[in-house]
């Protein structure tokens, strides 16, 4: 590990030693200062060999990758953020809320939720070269969604290495149950709706999403593809939060509504 960190150690910081402080933040429910406040040496290549390393350490607890997802892909998320680059982080099999599960808030730090356009891909889909057509043709299904996020990081507040090292904050994810071929609808069109206890609190359409949604799933193809990784036949690719994300708090449910893609409520348990 020592080679692989050439260049990037400050005091006694290492790759490991980020993945231990966000592995043991997420298991132990509790937020922590920004690590590149105290590991400058912290750069975004550095943080993705983190973030790789922090999935493979859930793959060896038992779970299973079952996709990727987006973040910063809209400008209501990067502006919320403060950082106007996208990333990309690893989905398992333990983030997959089932259909009409509360989200376990005893189990989540600060949870906010925030609208997704989902896909469900076909087939293998690795970059260079991905162009937002290319990767449509991957994509077998579309499913309205929802995320919720839950930064390992105080206040949600970070900065770019950091919330790549933390998995792009990853906790929780749930879909509608309107799966429609992609071809059938105009991804940029498609609407949604954010109700917080029946209040309308948001609204955006996909073009909020890079454009359009397989622009975000072309970002994913050639970064990840960039870095060694393939995106999979039968994984999952969330496209990142149309609009800001909402607290969600006990009790309380935030609803979204789709224009095609049908909707989606979870409740804070
Ligand atoms: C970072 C994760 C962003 C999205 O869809 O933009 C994200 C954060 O906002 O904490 O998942
Ligand atoms: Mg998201």
């Amino acid at each position: 590990a020592a080679g692989a960190m050439e260049g990037a150690e400050v005091g006694d910081w290492t790759i490991e030693r980020v993945v231990d402080e966000l592995y043991a933040a997420e298991a132990g429910r509790y937020d922590r200062t920004p690590i590149t406040d105290e590991f400058p040496g912290l750069d975004i290549e550095t943080a993705y060999r983190a973030q790789d390393l922090l999935v493979e350490r859930k793959v060896a607890d038992g779970q299973t990758i079952t996709g990727v997802k987006l973040g910063l892909t809209s400008r209501a998320k990067q502006q919320r953020m403060g950082i106007d680059a996208p990333l990309t982080a690893w989905l398992t099999d333990a983030m997959t809320l089932p259909a009409g599960a509360p989200a376990p808030l005893a189990e989540l730090i600060h949870p906010r939720v925030e609208p997704e356009i989902v896909f469900v891909l076909g087939e293998d889909l690795a970059g260079p070269g991905i162009t937002a057509a290319r990767a449509m043709r991957s994509v077998s299904a579309v499913l309205g969604g929802y995320e919720i996020i839950d930064s390992r990081y105080r206040d949600f507040r970070f900065t770019l290495p950091d919330v790549i090292a933390d998995n792009a904050s990853a906790a929780r994810w749930g879909s509608g149950p309107v799966a429609l071929d992609p071809a059938d609808l105009d991804l940029s069109l498609e609407a949604c709706l954010v109700e917080v206890d029946g209040e309308i609190v948001d609204t955006a359409t996909g073009a909020a999403v890079q454009g359009h949604p397989a622009e975000a799933l072309a970002l994913a193809a050639n970064s990840l593809g960039a870095r060694g990784h393939r995106l999979r036949a039968g994984w999952i690719v969330l496209t990142g939060g149309i609009t800001d994300a909402v607290f969600l708090r006990p009790g309380s449910s935030v609803s979204v509504q789709f224009s095609n893609l049908g909707s989606v409520t979870v409740t804070g348990a």
